[in-house]
């Protein structure tokens, strides 16, 4: 695809701008192709996935040189990060966009095998190969590796591109870290694949998007929150063509703010890391606030709802699911129904008349969304029980108005402060993963299980001792 926009857009010196510094397609092929000539034959490559055009160089050199690629999220603490690299296998790679080339980062292991064979800078990608390993929390545990192939990538960007009307006459802006599907996938490879410009404007700010001058504009609900809070900088809108909410629910307020600000009704799409985006709303379509729309072309859905019942979870099948998780048979099995469709884990409903689809809620309250950041209870509880001084833990996400749900820590503890745990888990895991509150309480209520009774905590009888 790069090649072909090189010769078709070659005169576009500001193609792809990250961050304020801006590239050619030429540039970033070539950039890329250095890459890919130096991580031939390594088995899996991590990057430190900054907002900047070294981050795109890199992940596109890995997919030129078939060598599957993890983003790192820049802030992840020792622990977080050494866990990823361990559990991957991946070399961590620095980029250096001057003189165009990778450096295998000292320390790390020495390429485990070698596979690509001849000119890995031009080589074809083998579309059933992994492409990117995507780190991701479950309720429990520490982040599992969602392997996606090319196949499913170039399946949901070209769905996507389809129902959104989305080509090389656009000019994506968004400042979302690349590390996830929306901000990588969507807001990088996306740009690529369909040609459109790409304006990343670092930290996803309304001043930065109102100045952008783009066609497409993707945010988090937090994001259109901030942008529907700034009335100016949303009024610079009303000249994109389509404004696409997702990766947590867009509020009906924020929807209707940002209409009457912008003119725009925004589209609202769901996905997964494991299933990529999978339901959206059409460019031209009618859209209602508080639906995520119907499923993308290839994708089939289906509510597992008890008899009588209206809601139930939201399963699925198509061409754009993970292939599963690295290593792990056992959680990809249980990520799945006898019969074949992926489990989502979320609650949604269907409007029988026109197939719209409307994400009701989690199963689970220990999957928590804060600022469209996918966090685990369970691993953020387990970094706060490393702390010598706690012997309990709880961590829920309780409604917030700014980032959809904020992280609040029950613990039980002697002799440390609220902040102090707040630093060590910062130390330990990404920086989202902190909580914004710390409550000490005496116990952590239990049922007859020994199971947290986590809906109690967020009752009077547990507000009062705070
Ligand atoms: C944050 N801060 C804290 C804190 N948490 N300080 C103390 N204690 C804590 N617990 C600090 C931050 O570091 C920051 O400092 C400041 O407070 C403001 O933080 P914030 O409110 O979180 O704002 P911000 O950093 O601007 O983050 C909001 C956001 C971010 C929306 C920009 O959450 C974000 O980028 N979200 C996108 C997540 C995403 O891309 N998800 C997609 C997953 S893929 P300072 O000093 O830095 O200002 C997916 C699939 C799909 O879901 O469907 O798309
Ligand atoms: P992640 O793996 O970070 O991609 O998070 C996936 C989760 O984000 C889904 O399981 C949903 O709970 C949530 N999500 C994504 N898009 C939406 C949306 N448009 N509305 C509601 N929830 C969403």
């Amino acid at each position: 695809m790069l090649t072909a926009l090189t010769g078709a857009y070659g005169d576009r010196a500001d193609a792809v701008t990250v961050a304020g510094r801006s590239a050619s397609y030429e540039e970033l092929l070539g950039a890329a192709r250095a890459v890919a000539a130096d991580i031939a034959g390594t088995r899996a490559v991590a990057v430190t996935a900054t907002a900047s055009l070294e981050t795109v160089a890199a992940v596109v050199g890995a997919l030129l040189a078939r060598v599957p690629c993890v983003p790192l999220p820049p802030d992840a603490g020792p622990a977080e990060r050494e866990h990823i690299l361990r559990d991957s296998g991946a070399t961590r790679i620095e980029v250096d966009l001057a003189r165009k080339h990778a450096t295998l980062a000292a320390g790390s292991t020495a390429p485990a095998f070698a596979s690509a064979t001849g000119d890995a800078s031009t080589s074809a990608y083998a579309s059933e190969d992994p492409a990117l390993i995507l780190y991701t929390s479950g309720t429990t545990g520490p982040p599992k590796g969602v392997v996606l192939t090319a196949a499913a990538i170039t399946a949901d960007l070209d769905a996507l591109a389809g129902v959104w009307q989305w080509s090389a006459e656009d000019t994506l802006v968004h400042g979302l870290p690349l590390f996830h599907v929306h901000g990588l996938v969507l807001g990088v490879l996306g740009a690529l694949r369909t040609g459109s410009r790409l304006v990343h404007t670092g930290r996803p700010t309304p001043e930065a998007y109102a100045a952008a001058g783009g066609s497409l504009y993707f945010g988090v609900p937090t994001v259109w929150s901030r942008i529907a809070a700034a009335p100016e900088a949303a009024a610079a809108l009303a000249g994109a063509r389509l404004l696409v909410s997702g990766s947590a629910a867009l509020p009906a307020p924020v929807f209707r703010d940002l209409e009457a600000l912008t003119g725009h009704r925004p589209v609202e799409r769901y996905g997964m890391t494991e299933t990529l985006i999978t339901v959206s709303g059409r460019a031209g379509g009618e859209v209602r606030p508080g639906t995520v729309g119907t499923p993308l072309p290839g994708i089939r859905t289906r509510i597992a709802a008890e008899p009588g019942a209206e809601i139930g979870e939201l399963q699925l099948t198509g061409p754009t699911l993970f292939t599963g998780y690295l290593g792990r048979p056992e959680a990809t099995a249980a990520a799945y129904t006898d019969d074949g469709w992926f489990r989502t884990g979320d609650i949604a409903a269907l409007d029988e008349a026109d197939g719209v689809h409307r994400i009701v809620g989690r199963a689970s309250t220990d999957m928590i969304k804060s600022g469209g950041y996918r966090i685990g209870a369970g691993e953020v509880e387990n970094a706060l029980l490393d702390h010598p001084r706690v012997s309990e833990a709880a961590v829920v996400g309780v409604p917030d108005p700014d980032l959809g749900q904020r992280l609040v820590a029950f613990v039980v503890a002697e002799g440390v402060t609220g902040a102090e745990l707040t630093d060590f888990v910062a130390a330990h895991l990404s920086v989202h993963k902190r909580p914004r509150e710390v409550r000490f309480i005496t116990a952590v209520p239990r049922n007859a299980m020994g199971k947290p009774q986590k809906k109690r905590l967020l009752t009077d009888e547990f507000e009062e001792r705070t």
